[in-house]
Parts: C-alpha cells; sequence; structure tokens
C-alpha cells in the first residue's frame, strides 16, 4: 500500500507549530464589548459568585479633579461604586445594582475612590478600595455586604499599615492574599519597604529615577478578612535573565493594576505598564513569586490608562478592561469592555489588540 507521505510528516509539523489556537483576530473570538454605554464605569474587577459574573467597576466622572489639581492623578476624582453582573458575557443584558458605596458614607475617606475588588469567604463578601485619607494619603479600606450585588458598609477606620491603591484580594487554598500598589499619583514611589518618605520631587514628573526598582506588594489577610495578618512583602518581577525591572524598562515594569490568577497550577501576576499603556504578566509558582516576565496580554490602548481583571467563567476564559474611546480619548472618562482570553498549548496568554 502506497504511504501517505504526511502519515509521519503531519504530527512532526503540528508539533513543530506555535502551539496557537490561531491570531487574536480568531473567527471564533467574540469582538471587545463595551459593557455599559450608559456611563463612565473603569478598572473592572470580575469575579465569579453563586454561578453568576460580577463586575465591580470605579466610576468615573467629569468634574475640576481632587482639590481642584488635575494631574498627578487628581482627575480621577471619584464618590462611589456601583455594581454590575451578567449570565450571557458576550451577548447579555448587563445589569446595574445601582450605587453600592457612597464616599459620604465613609467615615475615613476624604475623595477619589479608585479601583476595588471584592472577595467571598463563609457568606459575606468583602469589598476593597482605596481612598485618600483627610491628609491626601491613600489607604485601603474595606466594607461588607451579604450578597454580592451590596450594599457595602464601611468598616470606620482604613486597614492597619494599608498604603497606595489598586488591591487586588486572590484566595488560594483557602487564604486570602492582597496584592496592591501604583506608581505617581498612586503614590507607591513614596514608599521605602513599607515606610512613607513625602518627597515633593517624588510627586511630580519624572517622581522616580531611571535605576530604580519599585515593586508591587503583598500580604495576606487576616482570618477575620480586615487587616493585614503579615507586613507587606514586595513582589518580585523579573526578566528572563532573573533580573528585576528597573523605572528604564518602559514597557514592562510594573506601574498599577495588580492581578492575580491561576491557570493549570501557575501564578499568573498581570498589571498595567502605565505610560506603556499595556497589560503585561508574569509567571511564578506560588502567590509570593517571584515572577517571570512572559508578554503582552493587552497592547496600547485609546487612553493614558488601563487597568484590568482575568476570569474563568463556565468554561471561558475572558479580559475585562478599560480604554477611553467612548469619550474620544478623555483619560478621566473610561469605558468597561470584555474579551474572550485564550492561552497557547504551552500555557502563554495570546496577545489581544488593545484598539480593536
Ligand atoms: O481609576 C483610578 C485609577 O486609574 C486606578 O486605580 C488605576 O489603576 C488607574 O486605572
Amino acid at each position: 500500500m502506497k504511504k501517505n507521505l504526511f502519515s509521519g510528516f503531519l504530527p512532526l509539523v503540528l508539533a513543530l507549530m506555535p502551539a496557537a489556537c490561531g491570531p487574536s483576530t480568531d473567527a471564533n473570538r467574540f469582538k471587545p464589548r463595551y459593557l455599559f454605554p450608559d456611563d463612565y464605569m473603569a478598572d473592572p474587577a470580575a469575579r465569579v459568585f453563586n454561578g453568576r459574573l460580577y463586575v465591580y467597576p470605579s466610576h468615573d466622572r467629569d468634574t475640576d479633579g481632587y482639590l481642584g489639581i488635575k494631574d498627578n492623578g487628581g482627575e480621577y476624582d471619584m464618590v462611589d461604586y456601583h455594581v454590575f453582573s451578567l449570565d450571557d458575557v458576550a451577548h447579555g443584558e448587563v445589569t446595574d445594582h445601582g450605587v453600592v458605596l457612597a464616599l459620604s458614607d465613609i467615615p475615613w475617606a476624604h475623595g477619589q475612590l479608585w479601583d476595588n475588588d471584592v472577595a467571598h469567604k463563609d457568606g459575606r463578601y468583602y469589598m476593597y478600595f482605596p481612598a485618600k485619607d483627610p491628609d491626601g494619603i491613600f489607604r485601603i479600606g474595606v466594607a461588607i455586604a451579604d450578597r454580592p450585588e451590596g450594599p457595602f458598609v464601611p468598616q470606620a477606620e482604613p486597614m492597619h499599615g494599608s498604603y497606595s491603591i489598586d488591591p487586588c484580594v486572590f484566595e488560594d487554598n483557602g487564604s486570602y492574599y492582597m496584592y496592591f500598589g501604583g506608581l505617581w499619583g498612586g503614590q507607591l514611589q513614596l514608599y521605602n519597604g513599607n515606610t512613607y518618605e513625602y518627597a515633593p520631587e517624588r510627586m511630580n514628573m519624572p517622581y522616580v529615577t531611571a535605576g530604580e526598582t519599585i515593586s508591587p506588594r503583598i500580604a495576606k489577610l487576616s482570618g477575620d478578612m480586615l487587616q493585614f495578618a503579615e507586613s507587606p512583602r514586595e513582589v518580585q518581577l523579573l526578566d528572563s535573565n532573573g533580573r528585576p525591572f528597573t523605572q528604564a524598562d518602559k514597557d514592562k515594569r510594573f506601574f498599577e493594576a495588580s492581578w492575580m490568577h491561576k491557570y493549570k497550577g501557575k501564578y499568573y501576576f498581570s498589571y498595567s505598564t502605565g505610560d506603556a499603556h499595556t497589560i503585561c504578566y508574569a509567571v511564578g509558582d506560588n502567590p509570593y513569586g517571584p515572577f517571570t516576565y512572559q508578554g503582552v496580554i493587552l497592547t496600547e490602548v485609546s487612553s493614558w490608562t488601563t487597568h484590568h481583571s482575568i476570569v474563568e467563567f463556565n468554561g471561558t476564559w475572558y479580559l475585562f478592561y478599560h480604554d477611553a474611546g467612548p469619550s474620544g480619548g478623555k483619560n478621566h472618562l473610561r469605558s468597561m469592555k470584555v474579551t474572550e482570553l485564550k492561552y497557547l498549548r504551552d500555557g502563554s496568554i495570546q496577545e489581544i489588540d488593545g484598539k480593536e
């Protein structure tokens, strides 16, 4: 019998192919979708609770800026949070559950309700959010609800020893970890370890020097979910030679928007590069890291910031993020979006076009 030329060759070709499921423009991958055209929402933290997908964004608004300041993040002057939920991510109706926490209800907070995240433990839902205290210093607070859609009741004080912005809470084998931190307006560059060292030149451009490494932070949470159970530690992000990124590595170094998810036993730490306007990721073997840089998840978007979350829902992985497309590029009026996220066979993430 004549032997098919490809019978031995085809499996070899397939094995050598770059393990791709196709380009990021896969016909069967749904195009990015704006989730809520009626208002400006950013920093979407997507979580699955009770079989439904909930989204916890920041609520952008057009103002003259925090205390009249329109740089250093002052233009992101938000005063409340909404919760959204949906069943069908690609096409389904998005329910707005309305205002679930307002600045006026938080005894210690003075302004700027930035990115939040929500975790579930023992029938209660804990919202973690940054806000400025009366001295203009970012702290992280906790608010509690009996249902994922809130309303959330804030604690009287921020978490002891908390600072900077962008909390992401990740559960692993019954323990909860908070990742946090953000540069420039997010104030992380003002901390030496966990000690606040204010310097006016660290508030305005260039606010950092090229050779320094500034790392996101991680701390395990206490059993009651209300405090850190340990002093925050620095999360190491390394290149493939084991070298930590410095501020000179503009398109790879951490800026803000920590997110952690687990895939096939590996820990994926993803983050925004800030002035490179992309989302990147690094992979490690445990929640504390170190994490080795792998690449870009989302290429440059149409806004100064982008901020994301990654979640699996009904067997499909999604990237939630924001850009300023609908506001015509106003950086403080952003809109949340979602698209599908795909892994290649080697566990790497297929790059998504931020302008799509
Ligand atoms: O929404 C305010 C801030 O902008 C967030 O906390 C940052 O991550 C950036 O998206």
